[in-house]
């Protein structure tokens, strides 16, 4: 989704801010653009469609240089990706970058008509230039103020830097739904969507609380809460790699990414499992007691951490004997849910700021839920901060918009929450013996998975002419179907679809022919001999089936069926080790069809935008 940089320094910023775009370009956008004041107070202002490179190619024709600016990567939300539409906005002398969605900007740019405004663009964010400005020039007082009036008029999410070219020395933010991090240099700061961006110039950081205001200048950072009270937020010494944007020497950052899942893994259990024993001591004080009265674990997500969540209700009702239900976040937060007593309201999510999982944990919070835990990639994430309880996955970022590393990392700490509700369930102690012993051998099997990179291309290539797959699956292994799907769509544009096995006869049975790959995840477990019927009903019909299953299960290959076979695994763990293997698949397939693999069109990193 859309990125912001902003930097107020003794020093030229223009390159930092054209820098922290290119660390930003992972998140997705279709066109950039910065403004910049002069020494003089002149603004000036550049925009382009596309890439940041094309940006920085232009910005070598024109003096950008000054010490004060903000930066901004678009994503098209209202508006088409042209160079008008992209930030910075202007209003007289007020300049905005935006990230998020105004809702009610339709009313405002009525109002604003009738104060005399005109529109030059179709965005939402042209609203906020000149509210700003218009509430400038009707009113006396501090910067700050001006915002904070202009907040609370605003409806939707947002992360906002402005400049006023008339005080060349004051970055002000907003913050609401979207995030926004101060970046604390030496007679410098900086301002961000994602600390990612600074890190070429400074560690510390400030991370804004919801309904923040702030105000910064090369030698001050100030802070007002949404009381409008002054507050002093926390500084944090960022711990996050500064090559986590290096491809090293993959090709692609997806690519990189899958091949690192058995150092995520490790990383992820390290200090968690010992002895047979899950230890989840970070859930915090009380946090047993509290998970003691659990009786119902409700998860909310979207996208790959929904199909992880999926996954964890098998396990939740199969391991721990806890009923389990699991919904889109989207769905959930605009119907009616109604609370089952002691329940425990889960989210799942990479990023950490998926709006509409963010919206649900709040909405759980005002129907009363017992209490919340989220499952999060990114520590200091607004779903971290809004939880009761937060079990961090440890994948380190991750860069590529198809999730790869953070879905197996998500699966495995779910596992262990699995085992340790369990255990406080009173649930057999050689469940979670197990449950630990199939986790510490998890990245070894991972490595064969790995190890068969060529042999999976060779079947990608047979998906070239490819418009549709089908992927299906039983039991656990049926979300890695949809996840499977899901990765294949996203990055190579194939239609895909998933379904549980047994349902292949009440419809999806009618679109089999020699044309139809269908990708049959079938690992040897107890519904082995079930699937191997499904099979059979494909196989009878034509199909063209490829069969991802392990050494030593009983399949003979046949014309249109290809075995793929892997190495054995722990059953409980069978999810996580084959999502590796369809995650090659697509990526693989992707590279043939030569799409975009890690930015895949239309599709962003962080969806801060309901
Ligand atoms: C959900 C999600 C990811 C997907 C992509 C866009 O985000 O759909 O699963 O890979 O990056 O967003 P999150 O809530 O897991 O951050």
């Amino acid at each position: 989704m859309c990125g912001i940089v902003g930097a107020v320094a003794q020093r030229d910023i223009n390159e930092i801010l054209l820098k922290g775009l290119r660390r930003l370009e992972y998140r997705g956008y279709d066109s950039s653009g910065l403004a910049v004041v002069d020494k003089y107070g002149h603004l000036k202002l550049l925009r382009r469609v596309g890439k940041v490179s094309v940006l920085i190619d232009a910005a070598q024709q024109y003096d950008l240089t000054g010490n004060i600016g903000i930066a901004h990567t678009r994503w098209a939300t209202h508006g088409k990706p042209t160079e008008n539409n992209a930030h910075p906005h202007v209003s007289g002398h007020i300049v905005v970058v935006h990230n998020g969605m105004i809702e009610n900007h339709e009313p405002l740019r009525e109002k604003l008509r009738e104060h005399g405004y005109t529109f030059v663009t179709q965005t939402d964010t042209e609203v906020i230039a000149h509210l700003v400005h218009w509430e400038q020039c009707q009113h006396s007082g501090a910067f700050f103020e001006v915002i904070q009036r202009v907040v609370n008029v605003l409806r939707g999410a947002y992360g906002i830097v402005i400049m006023d070219i008339r005080n060349p020395g004051v970055l002000a933010a907003a913050r609401s739904g979207s995030s926004l991090v101060i970046g604390l240099g030496i007679g410098e700061n900086f301002l961000a969507s994602d600390q990612l961006a600074l890190l070429p110039v400074t560690r510390r950081f400030i991370f804004l609380e919801e309904g923040d205001v702030s105000e910064i200048t090369c030698c001050t950072v100030r802070v007002w809460n949404q009381a409008g009270n002054s507050v002093k937020r926390e500084e944090i010494i960022s711990q996050v790699k500064y090559d986590a944007i290096d491809k090293g020497l993959y090709r692609h950052y997806m690519q990189k990414e899958i091949f690192e899942q058995p150092q995520a893994i490790k990383n992820t259990i390290a200090g968690r499992v010992n002895h047979g024993e899950v230890i989840l001591s970070e859930l915090g004080f009380g946090a047993d007691a509290l998970l003691l009265q659990v009786q119902h674990v409700q998860i909310i997500a979207c996208g790959s951490s929904y199909h992880s969540a999926m996954v964890a209700r098998y396990w939740f009702e199969a391991m721990a004997e806890v009923s389990c239900d699991v919904e889109i976040a989207s769905e959930f937060r605009y119907r009616k849910p109604t609370m089952r007593p002691g329940s425990l309201f889960i989210t799942v999510s990479q990023s950490g700021e998926t709006a509409d999982t963010l919206s649900a944990l709040r909405l759980s919070k005002a129907i009363g839920y017992h209490s919340s835990l989220t499952i999060c990639n990114v520590e200091s994430s607004s779903l971290v901060r809004e939880s009761d309880m937060a079990l961090m996955t440890r994948s380190g970022a991750e860069i590529s918009v198809a999730s790869t590393k953070s879905f197996t990392a998500q699966l495995t700490v779910l596992l262990m929450l699995v085992a340790h509700i369990g255990r406080l369930r009173g649930r057999c102690k050689r469940i979670e013996e197990s449950i630990v012993h199939a986790l510490q051998t998890l990245p070894s099997s991972i490595e064969q998975v790995l190890s068969l990179d060529q042999l999976i291309k060779t079947v990608a290539e047979e998906f070239l002419d490819k418009k549709h797959a089908l992927f299906l699956g039983r039991g656990d292994l049926y979300p890695i179907a949809m996840e499977a799907a899901l990765k294949l769509k996203e990055i190579s544009y194939i239609h895909a679809e998933a379904y549980a096995a047994g349902e292949m006869k009440h419809g999806p049975l009618a679109l089999i022919d020699a044309h139809m790959p269908v990708i049959v995840i079938a690992p040897n477990n107890q519904l082995l001999e079930k699937l191997k019927s499904n099979i059979e009903e494909v196989k009878v019909r034509g199909g063209l089936l490829y069969i991802f299953t392990e050494k030593d299960t009983v399949f003979t290959a046949s014309k249109n069926m290809k075995i793929i076979r892997l190495t054995q695994v722990e059953q409980i763990v069978a999810p996580i080790f084959y999502a590796v293997s369809m995650q090659l698949l697509a990526y693989h397939v992707s590279l043939i069809k030569g799409t975009n693999v890690d930015h895949p069109r239309n599709l962003a990193k962080a969806v801060t935008v309901e």
